[in-house]
């Protein structure tokens, strides 16, 4: 059953996304400034940072084995993205206060998984690499952005087309032809039989011991190649800074001490065993990716039940974030000339790469709202209103009013009123422009509208 529309979108009879026309229903969720992101494709414009980590994740899974598919549209049935991965029909997922919806069977796409069914049925490789712009809706902050880019990777082999059939064998002669690298890795991790992670009632236990093996050394040696360059990029701004010249700089680059990563166990509902890699950055652990050997299902329905392999899924900018020392996810979408040439030529010579140098910090601007949540009055008829409630919502509301003038929004103080049992919220909006100083008439106008606008929209009180 569609459940009635947020109150935050207004519907267009039909929405026109690069180049063609879809038709919207009680579903639709997208608002304008989302789906005007969707003709930008950062990972295809050269020299943006974007565009340059899915080059150096590229790099290490070579071609001909994996082939490279990176322009698939944003637009995906309900079906590919969840049903064919099979996630459950009550998956929070599903959401529409968690996904863009164009209609009940049309959406966009919140992972590059959604082309997993198709590939594996038309990939005429051993493997491939997708990357693509996703959609999600998500709070607000320095990490979280409503369209980010991932990068998708698998690889597998077919039992029939191995040598003897032993599959494990060749995995395992695969795997010795990978480069060996000197980070320290903990995985402490049994490779199967794990809550939630079943050994596959098609692999034996050898299959998920190689497979595991193989994409574990596969991702391994990709956070290598991501942090050697990364390190490497900092020494040399460092030794230009100080006036070393950069042949002598080359020459200094240390050996620094083992990077340190390690595996966790994980659930998707498309993997088992599940796994994701997180690295030691600046004394905390990161989560970068999340991988696992693929459900047998999944080949089977592509009409290959004999393929056996992995995938995993990586968010670029999360990795771009770490390799350029880009502070604020909004950059990304900057087109300021003082972000965009700070790259130029970096794609096609990596040895250019340097850390990003922030342009000077413009100061923020923290205003409160405090308000009542909808029908949360126990004399008002019950709760109601209360549970209808999102946090998303809100979030949408002062993306939509504000744009990329909000820095982070946060949940600062809630409160339900004994006696009526109404639920107060306070958010503190934090108002910061990354390419100028707000002034603060400006600050004040764009408060008073995000305000007017939850009133609007989300039916608050405002106390
Ligand atoms: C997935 O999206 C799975 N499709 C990954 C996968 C693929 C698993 C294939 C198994 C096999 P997840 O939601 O955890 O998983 O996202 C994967 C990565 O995307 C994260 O590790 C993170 O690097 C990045 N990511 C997720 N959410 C965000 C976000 N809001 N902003 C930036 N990066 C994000
Ligand atoms: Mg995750």
């Amino acid at each position: 059953v569609a459940p009635p529309p947020t109150s935050s979108t207004r519907i267009p009879k039909t929405v026109e996304i690069n180049g063609k026309t879809y038709h919207t229903d009680s579903w639709f969720n997208i608002p304008s400034n989302v789906l005007s992101l969707t003709s930008r494709k950062l990972h295809l414009q050269k020299d943006h940072p974007v565009s340059i980590t899915r080059k150096i994740v590229e790099s290490v899974f070579p071609a001909p084995t994996y082939r490279y598919y990176n322009t698939f549209d944003p637009v995906v049935s309900t079906y590919e993205n969840f049903d064919s991965l099979g996630f459950p029909p009550d998956h929070p997922g599903r959401a529409r206060t968690d996904t863009y919806y164009i209609n009940k069977s049309t959406l966009l796409r919140t992972h590059t998984s959604a082309h997993e069914a198709e590939l594996f049925r038309t990939n005429p490789t051993g493997g491939y690499l997708i990357s693509a712009d996703v959609y999600r809706r998500d709070e607000v902050d320095r990490s979280h952005y409503p369209v980010f880019h991932q990068m998708e990777g698998a690889r597998y082999w077919d039992r029939n087309k191995v040598p003897d059939g032993n599959l494990p064998a060749a995995v395992l002669k695969d795997l010795d032809r990978l480069p060996k690298h000197n980070m320290t890795v903990q995985d402490e991790n049994p490779p199967f039989h794990m809550k939630r992670n079943p050994l596959q009632p098609h692999h034996g236990p050898w299959d998920v011991e190689a497979v595991g093996a193989h994409l574990k050394r596969s991702l391994e040696l990709m956070v290598c190649e991501i942090f050697t360059r990364a390190r490497k990029a900092a020494v040399m701004a460092e030794a230009e800074n100080s006036g070393l010249s950069t042949i002598l700089a080359s020459c200094v680059v240390p050996e620094n001490e083992p990077l340190e990563v390690r595996w966790v166990e994980a659930y998707f509902p498309f993997t088992s065993p599940s796994w994701e890699l997180e690295v030691y950055y600046q004394g905390d652990w990161l989560e970068i990716l999340g991988c696992g050997v693929s459900q047998q299902s999944l080949h089977i329905n592509a009409g290959k039940p004999d393929q056996v392999g992995w995938a995993f899924g990586i968010g670029l900018e999360r990795v771009a974030m770490l390799l350029f020392q880009i502070p604020d996810i909004r950059l990304f979408w900057s087109q300021d000339e003082r972000f965009l040439s700070q790259f130029r030529g970096v794609e096609d010579n990596l040895d250019k790469l340097r850390p990003f140098e922030p342009f000077s910090k413009h100061p923020a601007c923290y205003k409160d709202v405090s308000f009542w949540l909808k029908g949360s009055s126990a004399a008002g008829g019950g709760t109601g209103g209360a549970t209808d409630w999102h946090e998303n919502d809100l979030m949408e509301v002062v993306r939509d009013t504000a744009g990329d003038c909000v820095e982070d929004v946060r949940l600062v103080d809630q409160f339900t009123h004994p006696k009526t049992g109404r639920r107060s919220l306070c958010y503190r909006i934090n108002y910061r422009s990354l390419e100028r100083t707000l002034t603060n008439a400006e600050t004040n106008e764009m408060h008073q509208r995000v305000v007017e606008e939850l009133v609007k929209r989300l039916g608050v009180e405002i106390r």
